[in-house]
């Protein structure tokens, strides 16, 4: 029999040296508390610094690694928000800004996760965050030189594709086996779908454009890790280049989405070997199409890469045609098909999108007439809702000056976003728990670095390492939500490639979606119970598809947001 004390004696032994909470005899709770939540990575210096708390005391401390006390501070008011069904009291620390490794602690007895207070302390979640992109790859081997333990089998080449009914036409009839290799996977499904391509690649286009100095140094071990283009630029090559084999060469005309008829088991890519069709033609995919590659043709003109770009924008020259031609062909999802629909109703936004990329690039005054007839005031950028995509160009562009009135309207609405985490007892900048609530913090935090880098006014950035704040951790669910990002963070996915490649840990650098309860029966619903509260309900379950899923536009501005806060602290 093994001395049971001296066994229960080393596990705590253990777990102390693992989780730097020590004062044994008091100790409540070894790991970090639900009831106090912090950003599970920690804080670059000069940002603010909050934790929450749900528990009742007045006062809290702020421990060092060496167990020392280094801050009291005093807790704010209860406050109770209707969206998550609980009440918080604020615990701010904003006025350490000695490096280290800290813990918080209330009452003596219970503690926080550790934390870092540090510059640079988002550098490997940038890295991970991006790199999310080259696990995503479709059609090629994930080999361990790049991938180390997480390395799989090429899947779906995706060189016999075929025309589906719903897209086919004279030139290319139904059953045309046409070839559309590469791009990236969508989700944890194995699509790929243009609409959602578009907002995701150019995000990170951005990113690269914006974070630009963050980006050149950055180095993934991806395997165009050695050429002369920044990391991020090869991964968003990737997605370009499939793209480009999304449109009919005939017309200009820009199928919807890739995928099976219906979604696959949750098997290994190599493991599948479902017909793939490319189906309809849409006017959003076209003009999401035509607005990336608008973007795209700018940054490789940028780089040098004069041939690629002047083919981009040629293709994306093509795919407005078509748009002009088919100004309202809607996404209709055919019978036999039910993988995801991105059915997009309402496309003023793709046409401002679209036309503001171009005007940049041209000058021509029929694309500012369509900028004019399309505007709308900005709004925080989703898949089916791109025209603050064209705003954030245009701000970005050379063409800044003659759009004072519509900086002015970016301004107002990230403004707003300020206020409403002023007065959130949460502190999030967001509302609504829609589908993929997550991405929304993240985009809102995109949209306040860019606020920042307009005006200069440091209230932005702290702002937006507050959104990051709350994605890791600092949240009513007390998860991270980036995979091997913190000590409780996401860990099964709903993601094809997590589930089947053998390897314990998640694939890293995944943003989860979130919670929200637009379905609260993806799980057994007998086995599995979500919190009724649209702030709260989230489980950390491969099963819930509607808050655990992983997406190409939800990890977009993530990497926005960690690589511009990374790079814009120390202020
Ligand atoms: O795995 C699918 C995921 O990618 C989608 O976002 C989701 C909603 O469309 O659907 C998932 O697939 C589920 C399907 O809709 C219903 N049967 C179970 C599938 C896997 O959980
Ligand atoms: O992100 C999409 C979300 O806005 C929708 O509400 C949801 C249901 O239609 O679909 C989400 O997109 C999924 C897509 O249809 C298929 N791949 C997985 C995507 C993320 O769940």
């Amino acid at each position: 029999m093994p001395n049971l004390k001296l066994v229960t004696k080393l596990f705590f032994i253990l777990l102390l040296a693992q989780y730097g909470c020590s004062t044994p005899t008091k100790i409540k709770k070894q790991n970090g508390s639900d009831d106090i939540l912090i950003n599970q990575i920690g804080y670059p210096l000069n940002a603010p610094k909050i934790a929450l708390l749900r528990i009742d005391a007045d006062e809290f401390q702020l421990k060092n690694s060496d167990d020392k006390t280094v801050f009291t501070g005093k807790c704010n008011d209860w406050k109770f928000w209707e969206l998550s069904g609980d009440s918080v009291r604020l615990a701010d620390f904003s006025a350490i800004t000695v490096p280290g490794e800290y813990t918080i602690w209330v009452n003596d007895s219970v503690c926080s996760w550790p934390f870092k207070i540090e510059n640079g302390v988002y550098s490997e979640l940038a890295d991970a965050a991006l790199k999310s992109y080259y696990y995503a790859r479709c059609g090629v081997d994930i080999d361990s030189f790049y991938g180390g333990k997480w390395h799989w089998q090429a899947g779906h080449p995706d060189t016999s594709v075929m025309v589906h009914t719903s897209a086919a036409d004279k030139t290319r009839p139904e059953g045309t086996v046409i070839s559309s290799p590469g791009g990236w996977y969508d989700a944890g499904d194995y699509g790929k779908y243009i609409v959602n391509s578009g907002i995701s690649t150019y995000t990170l286009l951005l990113s690269s454009t914006l974070n630009a100095e963050f980006h050149e140094v950055q180095n993934l071990n991806i395997p165009e890790s050695e050429n002369e283009l920044p990391d991020i630029l090869d991964e968003a090559l990737v997605n370009l280049k499939w793209m480009m084999t999304m449109q009919d060469p005939n017309d200009g005309g820009v199928y919807h989405k890739l995928t099976t008829k219906n979604f696959v088991g949750f098997v290994a890519p190599s493991e599948t070997n479902e017909q793939r069709y490319v189906v309809q033609k849409s006017t959003a995919a076209a003009l999401d199409f035509a607005a990336t590659m608008a973007a795209a043709s700018r940054v490789m003109e940028q780089k040098g890469l004069k041939e690629l770009s002047k083919k981009m924008m040629e293709q994306a020259q093509e795919a407005w045609n078509w748009a002009i031609l088919n100004p309202d062909v809607l996404y209709r999802q055919p019978q036999d098909i039910s993988t995801g629909a991105y059915g997009d109703y309402s496309l003023s936004d793709e046409w401002f999108w679209a036309a503001a990329e171009f005007y940049i690039n041209t000058g021509k005054r029929q694309f500012l007439d369509k900028i004019l007839v399309n505007y709308q005031k900005p709004v925080t950028p989703t898949w089916n809702t791109v025209h603050t995509l064209g705003v954030i160009s245009l701000l970005t562009s050379e063409k800044r000056d003659d759009f004072a009135e519509m900086e002015k309207d970016f301004m107002a609405h990230v403004d707003l976003l300020l206020k409403k985490e002023q007065l959130s007892p949460y502190h999030a900048s967001i509302d609504k728990f829609a589908w993929g609530s997550n991405s929304d913090v993240a985009n809102v935090g995109m949209l306040k670095l860019i606020a920042y880098q307009l005006s200069g006014d440091k209230k932005y950035l702290d702002s937006a390492s507050n959104d990051l704040d709350y994605i890791l951790g600092r949240n009513a669910t007390g998860f991270s939500f980036v995979t091997g990002s913190g000590p409780k963070s996401t860990r099964n996915p709903h993601n094809r490639i997590v589930a089947s490649d053998g390897v314990e840990d998640p694939v890293p650098g995944f943003l989860a979606g979130g919670p929200n309860i637009s379905v609260m029966n993806d799980c057994d619903p007998k086995e599995v119970v979500r919190s009724p509260y649209p702030a709260a309900s989230y489980v950390d379950k491969e099963c819930s598809y509607s808050t655990n899923e992983t997406a190409i536009n939800w990890n977009a501005p993530l990497v926005f947001l960690v690589s511009g806060i990374d790079y814009c602290y120390p202020q």
